[in-house]
C-alpha cells in the first residue's frame, strides 16, 4: 500500500546535477524518492508502492541493465514499470535497455519539457493499468477479492508450496439461511449484509490473506503459511465474530451467521486446488448439516 494516494516515483540516480535537475522537472508531477545505488533502490521497493522507477544505467554498486529484472519482477505477481534515463547513448544500448521491457529510453543530456511530458505520459498509462488489475481482481459489490484472483493467488501459493513446503490453508464461507435475509428485508438490504460481512472479516485477516468473493453469498480465504489449527483458530474466531455484530436492516439489528469448511496442504500430497476447494467444500457441507453456524475442519 501506498502511504499517500499520491503516485510516487522512484530515482535511482547517483549524480548530484541529475538528482537536483529531475526533481525540479518531477516534483509536481508525483511524490519522488530517491535511491543513489542498486541496494537503496531494491530496499525501497520492499516498503513502498512505486508506480513508476526512473532508472540510470551506471550505478555505483551495480548497473541499470542488470537491476532491471529485480525491481521489475519482484517475486510478485505485480511489475513495476521502469524507464532509463541514461548517458549511455548508442544505439545498442538503447536496444537492450528497451528489450529488456523498458517504457522508454531517455538520454542524458535531456531536454527538461520533453522528460516532463514523457514521464507524465508513462504515470498515467501505468496508474490507468493499476486501476484496470485492481478492478479486475476485485468484486465489484463488496469491494473484497473476486474468484478469479483468489484462483491465481492459490496458484501461486501451490507453487511456493512445492518450491519450498509452506503449508497453506484455504477457508470456505457459506452464509447460513441467507435466503431469509433477502425474504425479509428485500435484496438491496441483503446486498447491505454482505458488505457488512466483508468489512467485519477484511480487518480480521493479516496483509497476505486473500479474503474473495466466489459466489452469491460465499467466501473463501487463502492463507499462506497457515497450517490447520492456525486456520482452525480463525474460522472459529470469524464464525463467533459474525453474530455478535449485527447489521442493521430496515433500522433492525439482524445477526447473521456462517458456516465455514477448511482444508489444508501439507505433508507430501500436493492436491490441485480444485481438489483443495472440493476438500473445503466437503467440510462445509458438513458444517451446513450438522446445524449450521460452525467451522469443520
Ligand atoms: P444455507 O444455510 O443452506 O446456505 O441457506 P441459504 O439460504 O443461504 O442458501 P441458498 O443457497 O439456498 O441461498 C443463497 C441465497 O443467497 C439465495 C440468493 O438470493 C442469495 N444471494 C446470492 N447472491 C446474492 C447477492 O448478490 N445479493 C443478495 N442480496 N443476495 C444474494
Ligand atoms: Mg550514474
Ligand atoms: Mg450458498
Ligand atoms: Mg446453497
Ligand atoms: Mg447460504
Amino acid at each position: 500500500m501506498a502511504c499517500t494516494d499520491r503516485p510516487t516515483i522512484l530515482i535511482v540516480e547517483d549524480e548530484p546535477a541529475n538528482i537536483h535537475s529531475l526533481a525540479q522537472i518531477l516534483q509536481g508531477t508525483a511524490r519522488l524518492c530517491f535511491a543513489t545505488s542498486g541496494a537503496e533502490a531494491l530496499d525501497i521497493i520492499q516498503t513502498l508502492a512505486v508506480d513508476l522507477i526512473l532508472l540510470d544505467i551506471l550505478l555505483p554498486d551495480t548497473n541499470g541493465f542488470e537491476l532491471f529484472p529485480q525491481l521489475h519482477d519482484r517475486g510478485t505477481d505485480r511489475q513495476i514499470p521502469i524507464l532509463f534515463v541514461t548517458a549511455l547513448c548508442r544505439e545498442e544500448e538503447e536496444a537492450q535497455g528497451l528489450r529488456l521491457g523498458a517504457l522508454d529510453y531517455i538520454k542524458k543530456p535531456f531536454n527538461p519539457v520533453i522528460v516532463q511530458a514523457r514521464v507524465s505520459n508513462l504515470l498515467r498509462l501505468s496508474l490507468a493499468y493499476r486501476e484496470l488489475e485492481a478492478s479486475s481482481n476485485s468484486d465489484f459489490l463488496t469491494g473484497a477479492f473476486n474468484r478469479r484472483y483468489l484462483l491465481k493467488m492459490a496458484e501461486l501459493e501451490r507453487h511456493r508450496w512445492r518450491r519450498h513446503e509452506r503449508p497453506f490453508s484455504l477457508l470456505l464461507f457459506d452464509i447460513d439461511h441467507f435466503k431469509q435475509v433477502n425474504d425479509r428485508f428485500g435484496h438491496i438490504a441483503g446486498d447491505r449484509a454482505l458488505r457488512h460481512l466483508v468489512r467485519l472479516f477484511q480487518a480480521q485477516f493479516r496483509q497476505e490473506d486473500i479474503f474473495a468473493r466466489i459466489g452469491g453469498e460465499e467466501f473463501a480465504a487463502l492463507l499462506p503459511e497457515t497450517d490447520l489449527s492456525g486456520a482452525r483458530e480463525l474460522a472459529e474466531r470469524l464464525c463467533h465474530l459474525l453474530p455478535r455484530h449485527p447489521v442493521l436492516l430496515d433500522q433492525q439489528p439482524v445477526a447473521l451467521q456462517v458456516s465455514i469448511g477448511v482444508a489444508q496442504v501439507d505433508g507430501t500430497l500436493c492436491p490441485s486446488i480444485e481438489q483443495l476447494l472440493e476438500q473445503a467444500d466437503r467440510a462445509l457441507y458438513q458444517a451446513k448439516r450438522q446445524g449450521r453456524n460452525q467451522v469443520v475442519v
